[in-house]
């Protein structure tokens, strides 16, 4: 940038000199050109990384383009697993009006199955595009291997990466934690299969945090979401302090505008809390879980239905 506009400098400075004779001219007319070189040396559009503070999880490229799939942990982790993806062409330009396809696979042997996800969508303002994955197991787990299938479109060119297989670590969230209750298969009342994963907080404060849940129905290998029609009753408790709940919390209903299921959730203070569920359909019926019992009486001390959040 620097060198292309010296150079234009240059060219415009013997232009004003062949044509101002008066030296005071020439060097105010300098003095404006410096001042408005040094404005173009501002990259017109900032440089945009659109990966800034991203690390990267997978590669895909062929001949034309290079999809990387992009987030906070460079993982793909069991529960959810926020996702971005950048296309470039051969010269690392950053396409922006790309369109991407993915299925991922889990192949157990005697079985295969896919896990509930989202479509892959275009961030606005920026050559990026998101998709999230609640993934129901690790790579390894019952001898399974995922296998991930990603198509792009480019305006006329397309191109397919198949069987790529990806690796889901046996950690949740960000934080890295492991053998937390996040994501959960249910038959409900109704004997439908649910898939409940637990989204916020992902980085839980003592205090009144944000609850977020997606709810999905198991129909293996679709998961389409549930969006509406469903209630998750909050009672939070710490069992290893006599079962203590909080207050303030707000049960999770459906939030149209963020397309989650939301709530609050008070963590009074830091260590283990059971987030005790109950799903219920919008009349109330009760299609999975159960009520925790006041604390000193008989009866259950949690739902069949339930996270864990510890920190
Ligand atoms: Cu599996």
């Amino acid at each position: 940038m620097k060198h292309i506009c010296s150079i234009i400098n240059c060219k415009k400075m013997k232009a004003i000199r062949l044509y101002n004779r008066g030296a005071t001219l020439v060097i105010l007319f300098s003095l404006a050109l410096f001042a408005s070189c040094g404005k173009d040396d501002e990259p017109e559009n900032p440089a945009v990384n659109p990966v800034e503070g991203l690390k990267k999880i997978h590669e895909f490229a062929d001949d034309s383009y290079i999809v990387t799939a992009w987030n906070e942990t460079g993982e793909f982790r069991l529960g959810y697993t926020k996702v971005y993806f950048t296309v470039q062409d051969k010269d690392g330009k950053y396409i922006d009006n790309a369109q991407l396809t993915a299925f991922p696979e889990m192949d157990m042997g005697m079985m295969k199955h896919s896990t509930p996800r989202s479509e892959i969508t275009k961030v606005p303002d920026k050559p990026l595009y998101e998709a999230y994955y609640n993934f129901l197991m690790y790579s390894g787990q019952g001898d399974g291997v995922w296998y991930y299938d990603l198509a792009y479109t480019v305006g006329s060119a397309s191109g397919i990466f198949e069987d790529e297989v990806i690796d889901v670590k046996n950690a949740f969230r960000p934080d890295g934690r492991t053998q937390i209750t996040i994501i959960k298969t249910v038959v409900g009342t109704d004997d439908k299969r649910y898939v409940l994963t637990l989204v916020e907080p992902l980085h839980p404060k003592v205090g009144v945090n944000d609850i977020t849940v997606y709810i999905h129905k198991s129909q293996s290998p679709e998961f389409p979401p549930i969006e509406g029609g469903l209630i998750l009753k909050l009672d939070p408790r710490m069992p290893s302090m006599e079962n203590h709940s909080s207050p303030n919390n707000v049960d999770l209903t459906w939030n149209a505008a963020e397309k989650i299921y939301k709530g609050k959730v008070n963590f009074s203070m830091t260590g283990y809390w059971k987030l005790n569920l109950i799903l219920q359909d919008a009349s109330g019926n009760i299609v999975y879980g159960n009520p925790v019992v006041p604390q000193g009486e008989q009866g259950a001390e949690a739902s069949s239905l339930f996270f864990e959040v510890e920190f």
